[in-house]
């Protein structure tokens, strides 16, 4: 199986992260975005939508989108539950990472962190912030009671959510204001088998 991605981007490291939980084997592809591998004839071939990640699969299926892959690469483990209902509330979280929470906080880490805040994005980034704070408190909410996002185990819905979360002060946001989610941080980075970004 091949991975193509950048783990600094918090989509990618999404599948970084599962493959060392479960031990999956696999060839990661470095692929820069800002050097604009993503738009090379080469990698529109494999992702018309010229985005990462990408997986190919041993069989030779090419998979994108992070949280389709994350399911792809959970079936049959404690990351992808067996209940119906439980399997639905995995996926309003990762519909609602895409929609609410990392269009915010992945963009604000871009405009400050990559850009390093251009004078043309400083009304948008300020927008991000508020969003991304918005869906933080949602988490924050949820998380005071619940140790993870669904059910009493880790699941494919917190490693979507984990991985803009923790790098979240990278675009400014105080993770400090939101207690549960920090405990919460902390008990995925505590799994066997966690990897960190850089690691
Ligand atoms: N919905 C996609 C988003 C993927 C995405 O935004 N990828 C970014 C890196 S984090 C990318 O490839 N950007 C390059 C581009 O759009 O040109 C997913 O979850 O995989």
């Amino acid at each position: 199986m091949k991975i193509y991605g950048d783990v600094y981007s918090g989509n990618c490291y999404k599948l970084k992260l599962i493959c060392a939980l479960l031990a999956i084997e696999h060839e990661w592809i470095p692929v820069d975005i800002l050097k604009g591998d993503t738009r090379s004839e080469n990698f529109l071939a494999l992702n018309p939508n010229g985005q990462i990640p990408v997986c190919v699969t041993v069989e030779g299926d090419v998979l994108t989108e992070s949280n389709a892959i994350l399911y792809y690469l959970a079936q049959g483990s404690q990351y992808w539950p067996q209940d119906r209902l439980a399997q639905t509330r995995v996926l309003e979280w990762q519909f609602f990472e895409q929609y609410s929470h990392e269009p915010s906080i992945a963009v604000a880490r871009f405009i400050k962190l990559y850009q390093g805040m251009p004078e043309d994005r400083k009304d948008e980034y300020q927008a991000r912030l508020k969003a991304g704070y918005r869906a933080l408190g949602l988490m924050e909410q949820h998380l005071e009671n619940n140790r993870f996002l669904v059910g009493d185990n880790c699941s494919i819905a917190d490693i979507s959510l984990f991985a803009y979360t923790h790098v979240a002060p990278e675009g400014g946001f105080e993770l400090s204001k939101f207690p549960a989610i920090e405990n919460w941080v902390a008990r995925i980075q505590a799994l066997d088998g966690f990897i960190s970004m850089a690691g």
